[in-house]
């Protein structure tokens, strides 16, 4: 069993965050995550307050687990669903593609332990001074709304930054991933990419099936000129849009090509309009499973990796 002060900090048997990927980490999938001993996490994504309260409170009927809830500050909504989550008060709120700052109070009145998403060192230092209760340093591997740096460079220098526990996400599916972000000061782990196999992930069948066939080179990262960078499947829409980036149409022109892309992708797996996104880690996803054996099974393949790593020492 890997220890980690994760497990003690949030009542869950392995230091497993399942991602808070917008328009798809609804209420049953994180659910199946926590009754699996990580920590499931529902996305707010851009839906409104009253959706996100729903989802929120299908998922604490189905578990008697701790439930995160991932606030994505580009939301239109990010003020309602921000006091959705004291009024639930969900055990964690993760944040997302933004600065949290003045939330951070309202959250921990209620009660809750704030863990938001840093992609730069300035973001792990202010948001250990205004009170959270742990990091999850994101590199650009990840699928989404990425930063500039990658799992491997971002990773330790947050953990130098802070003295906050740091969760380690993009780049990891598997025990490897897991081990190797340990061995880098994390002391737990977030998937998005991997738990898009889980059985109750919820998204069109045409999505999955592309994330499992999906080799090395098949994510690409879009939407740099207007300044929110996605990694996304290299698809016929991917490759249309970047192509209208260095183009000359409009910012206006560009942004309504986007619009309703995340929607078309999960619900309608419409490769010509949606935007898939996935993490460039798709390769190693190559099986549907249950959410529970998905984080079982990383951690125990971790294990031997971790206890192996000191014989590379005499
Ligand atoms: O947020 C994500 N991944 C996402 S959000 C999303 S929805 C979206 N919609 C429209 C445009 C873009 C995205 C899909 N995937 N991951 C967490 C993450 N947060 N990655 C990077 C960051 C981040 C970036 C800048 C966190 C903080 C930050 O600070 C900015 C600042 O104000 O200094």
């Amino acid at each position: 069993m890997v220890k980690s002060v994760l497990c003690e900090m949030l009542g869950i048997r392995y230091p497993v965050f399942q991602g808070g990927m917008a328009w798809i980490a609804d209420g049953r999938l994180a659910a199946a995550v926590s009754n699996g001993g990580g920590l499931g996490i529902v996305a707010a994504g851009n839906a409104p307050a009253e959706v996100v309260r729903e989802q929120v409170r299908l998922a604490k009927s189905l578990t008697d687990g701790p439930i995160g809830l991932n606030i994505m500050l580009m939301s239109p909504y990010v003020e309602e669903v921000a006091q959705v989550a004291a009024e639930e008060k969900v055990a964690v709120v993760t944040t997302g593609a933004g600065n949290p700052s003045k939330y951070m109070e309202l959250w921990r009145s209620a009660g809750i332990k704030v863990i938001p998403v840093v992609a730069s060192v300035a973001m792990a230092k202010l948001m250990t001074r205004l009170g959270a209760s742990a990091l999850i340093a994101e590199g650009g591997e990840s699928g989404g709304h990425v930063g500039e740096l990658t799992t491997m460079v971002l990773v330790p220098q947050v953990c130098d930054a802070t003295t906050l526990p740091v969760i380690a996400a993009g780049g990891i599916a598997d025990g490897r991933g897991v081990a190797a972000a340990f061995l880098l000061g994390a002391c737990g782990v977030q998937m998005g990419t991997r738990f898009l196999s889980a059985e109750e992930c919820n998204i069109h069948p045409i999505y999955k099936e592309k994330i499992l066939k999906a080799g090395d080179l098949c994510t690409m990262v879009t939407g740099k000129r207007l300044g929110h960078p996605v990694r996304s499947l290299r698809t016929n829409f991917a490759r249309a849009y970047s192509k209208a980036e260095f183009s000359g149409i409009s910012d206006e022109e560009l942004e309504k090509m986007a619009v309703g892309a995340f929607r078309l992708a999960v619900q309608e797996g419409d490769t010509e309009n949606g935007c898939f996104l996935s993490g460039q880690i798709a390769a190693l996803v190559n099986k549907t499973e249950p959410a529970a054996v998905i984080v079982r099974s990383v951690m125990e393949e971790a294990e031997p990796l971790l206890r192996r790593a000191a014989e590379w020492v005499e």
